[in-house]
């Protein structure tokens, strides 16, 4: 049982038109009725779902301290399904700051992050998926990063994952049958063979679900991209291209670049966050060396590289250096300045020895030439030519993820014991495994710990 009361500033620390303080739980209105005058209706709390006009003052000294409009939305009728209170004021950091301050003075503890969400899903109004996916929109880059957030929250996910859940205590049932009523001669064959091929059933609709994991990954949290080549290959002209703005400098010396530059662009729905680094080369130039270091530690944290060649300048050692760095990356390669140089056969049968795995794709970011077709290519590698499906209906969550892959561990562990004829005690270990592995998913079983860890990464106020 949750009996405090919380209370966070809910809008962003700056200047706004308005900024809200949110307090919730079971003190909420006795708190908010300390410091709040409506300016009309002195019996304001008894509506429900009203925003009530009036002032709020510091019962110590009797100064008001805002001009606000007061919410209130009555348990269970809320987002944390408590007594909810919403104070709208001015979106300064000064009136949210006193209001906050005023109403944890009257007996409210400061939330923590994630705090409200955390109780909606304790209170059970959502589950651990649906929390998750408040996050997700609010972290949104993309529409379609946003249709598979909003997808979760209305339940489609968790409808799968309820059902899987569903036929696993079914085979629970069908175990304890057989371990309450034991026949003489050990288990009933024939549930043994029910027990084997509904098992199955359930690993194919988990792969079936860890089939588009990865590309929902992607979708949700985008993907670390580097643009990397020597020194003037035409790197920065590239980012600039793709984020159709002149965000880095461009200049025809070499080693221009000094810092990264990370810029978030929308590819084809795909939120990629692009970086543009310094190019390398060997240098005694301080700075520039900072600068490659740089390079070389963002190529080893980059989910996709992006390797830029330069048409008129060819192939050198440095570029096979380079290559030694990203091979076991995956990546595309870009030949640019196609402008200047347009008979490539050479450069190309050479290029397409190196990296062969990798794409290789002509440009000329000067000219914005090839940038559509490079653009298709990126979004067909990264997302292996997956798209949302309508219903938003995807696994795209690390820890979703994980936690299936477990199960199905479990699942496979229990058909190899069927046939090797193990003890029925055992494969019901198994199921329970598998059951609890799916079960963290939706939050229906889950240590506090795993709880705590999730909420951990909201915002205040949410
Ligand atoms: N003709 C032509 N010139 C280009 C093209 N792309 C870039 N350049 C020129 O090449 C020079 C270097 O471009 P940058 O984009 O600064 O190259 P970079 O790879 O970022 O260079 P560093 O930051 O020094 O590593 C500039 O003069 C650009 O205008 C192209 O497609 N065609
Ligand atoms: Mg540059």
């Amino acid at each position: 049982m949750i009996d405090d009361t919380i209370a966070a500033i809910a809008t962003p620390i700056g200047e706004g038109g308005i900024g809200i303080v949110r307090i919730s739980g079971p003190r909420a209105l006795e708190i908010t009725k300390k410091v709040f005058r409506a300016s009309k209706n002195k019996n304001w709390y008894r509506q429900n779902f009203k925003l009530v006009y009036g002032y709020i003052y510091d019962p110590g000294n009797s100064v008001i301290v805002d001009e606000v409009l007061v919410g209130l939305m009555r348990a269970p009728h809320s987002y944390t399904k408590e007594d909810v209170i919403e104070i709208n004021c001015h979106g300064g950091a000064l009136p949210l700051r006193n209001i906050l301050e005023l109403i944890l003075k009257m007996g409210s503890r400061l939330a923590e992050p994630g705090e409200f969400t955390k109780r909606a899903f304790l209170n059970g109004r959502l589950d651990l998926i649906q929390a998750e996916s408040i996050i997700d929109i609010i972290r949104a880059n993309t529409d379609d990063a946003m249709r598979l957030a909003v997808g979760q929250l209305s339940g489609g996910l968790s409808q799968k994952i309820n059902n899987i859940q569903q036929q696993l205590l079914e085979i629970t049932a069908l175990i304890e049958a057989n371990i309450d009523f034991p026949e003489e001669d050990g288990v009933d064959e024939y549930d043994l063979k029910n027990i084997k091929q509904r098992v199955e059933q359930i690993e194919n609709q988990i792969k079936k679900l860890l089939e588009s994991a990865e590309t929902g990954k992607v979708y949700r949290e985008g993907v670390r991209t580097v643009i990397i080549g020597k020194p003037n290959v035409g790197k920065s002209s590239l980012l600039n291209v793709l984020i159709k703005e002149n965000r880095a400098i461009v200049t025809d010396i070499p080693g221009t670049t000094r810092d990264l530059i990370e810029e978030i662009i929308n590819i084809g729905g795909v939120p990629l966050k692009v970086i543009d680094t310094a190019g390398i080369r060997e240098t005694e130039d301080v700075i520039e060396k900072i600068g490659v270091q740089k390079t070389v530690e963002s190529i080893n944290a980059a989910d996709f590289v992006i390797m830029v060649f330069d048409a008129q300048d060819g192939i050198s050692n440095t570029d096979n250096k380079i290559i030694e760095m990203i091979k076991n990356k995956r990546g595309i390669k870009v030949l640019n300045k196609i402008d200047i140089q347009d008979d490539n056969v050479a450069i190309n049968k050479h290029l397409n020895g190196i990296l062969p795995h990798w794409p290789l794709i002509e440009i000329s970011a000067l000219m914005k030439k090839g940038i559509e077709k490079l653009e298709k290519e990126i979004v067909l590698l990264i997302t292996d030519g997956k798209a949302i499906p309508r219903d938003g209906v995807m696994v795209s969550n690390v820890r979703h993820k994980n936690q299936l892959v477990k199960a199905i561990h479990h699942l496979q562990d229990i058909q190899k014991a069927i046939s090797r004829g193990v003890s029925i005690d055992l494969i019901a270990i198994d199921i329970r495994g598998a059951w609890e592995a799916v079960s963290e998913i939706t939050g229906t079983a889950i240590t506090e710990n795993i709880i705590d860890k999730i909420f951990a990464e909201f915002c205040i106020g949410k």
